[in-house]
């Protein structure tokens, strides 16, 4: 079922590379260019700082991120007397890199075997499909990966899982129906016997108003905890990033439940609401390791801050 690569990772491929920052750049295009409009061909006054306020609101950046960049950048106006539109959108962007860069963070997967991850969401967040784009990732870079699927609620889930594994030659533990916690506790002793190097775990979508699942998500922690001392090595959130702000609430609750490692942002295609980055950078600076813009494998990538704003405002 493995595809054993004992190389170190390979360098990523410049064509690869290139062909990322498209995606990228095409799916932050609806947040991106409502920004980018505000300093095409105007002078720095008030009326801008008011436009690109109000901007900034309406992408999701949230009131206080969006008070922090204004104030940051009225403040380097004034000191480098900076008249030109293009050159204040120079300083925004140094700005959200400043402010987006302590999210940067690199997965290590070399500090256990198997590393064990262990995936939370709402329902639809992305959670299944981002599973295998992460492993398709860390394929990609040599690695053994197992799979686990914790997703007991749904059949269709486990199938979905089961399909794509057996699609990507991914070996994929699963049972019928049964306990979340058993499943992933089976997964987690399965991944050490086969000396795989690392085990994501899925879990059923659930609201964190409701309690009861919130539970059945820390007893599933919990219990992986038994499995292996030191796991889940990753607790990650996947966010919807269409959500706006509502994602952020939704990082404080399931934070509040599971004390997360790091979240997973998909769907930034497609949405004017790629701001709310800047609302999590403020309010909860948990590392955002992936961010998602589209539904290929490789739509799925490690956040870079500076990579990320130079997209937004190309
Ligand atoms: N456009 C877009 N769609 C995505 C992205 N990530 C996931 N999806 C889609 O979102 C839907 C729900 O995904 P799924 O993984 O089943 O969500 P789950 O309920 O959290 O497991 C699927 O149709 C995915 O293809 C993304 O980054 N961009
Ligand atoms: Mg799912």
């Amino acid at each position: 079922m493995f595809t054993s690569r004992k190389t170190d990772a390979p360098a990523e491929a410049p064509a690869a590379r290139a062909s990322w920052l498209s995606r990228l750049k095409s799916g932050l295009a609806r947040t991106g260019s409502s920004i980018s409009a505000v300093f095409t061909g105007a002078r720095v006054d008030e009326a801008l700082f008011e436009e690109l306020e109000s901007v900034l609101l309406q992408a999701d950046a949230g009131v206080d991120a969006s008070q922090f960049l204004m104030d940051k950048l009225r403040e380097t106006a004034r000191r480098e007397r900076i008249e030109d539109g293009g050159e204040l959108k120079r300083a925004l962007a140094q700005a959200l890199i400043e402010l987006l860069a302590p999210l940067e963070k690199e997965l290590d997967l070399e500090r256990a075997a198997p590393i064990v991850m262990m995936i939370a969401g709402v329902n639809g967040a992305g959670k299944t499909t981002s599973i295998g784009k992460l492993a398709h990732h860390f394929q990609g870079r040599g690695k053994t990966v197992l799979l686990a699927a914790g997703d007991t609620f749904r059949a269709a889930a486990r199938e979905q899982l089961l399909a794509w594994g057996e699609r990507n030659g991914i070996a994929v533990i699963s049972q019928d129906g049964g306990d979340p916690a058993a499943v992933v506790f089976d997964a987690v002793a399965a991944a050490r016997a086969r000396g795989a190097q690392v085990l994501i775990a899925d879990t059923a979508g659930r609201l964190p108003t409701q309690l009861h699942l919130m539970e059945e998500l820390k007893k599933i922690k919990r219990v992986i905890g038994k499995a292996m001392d030191g796991a889940p090595h990753e607790t990650l959130l996947v966010l919807d990033g269409s959500n706006g702000q509502n994602a952020l609430a939704q990082v404080k609750a399931f934070d509040g439940a599971l004390k997360l490692t790091g979240l997973i942002i998909t769907k930034l295609d497609g949405t004017a609401k790629g701001g709310v980055l800047t609302a999590i950078a403020r309010a909860a600076p948990i590392p955002v390791y992936f961010i998602g813009v589209g539904e290929n494998l490789d739509d799925l990538q490690p956040f870079r801050a500076r990579e990320f704003v130079e997209a937004l405002l190309s």
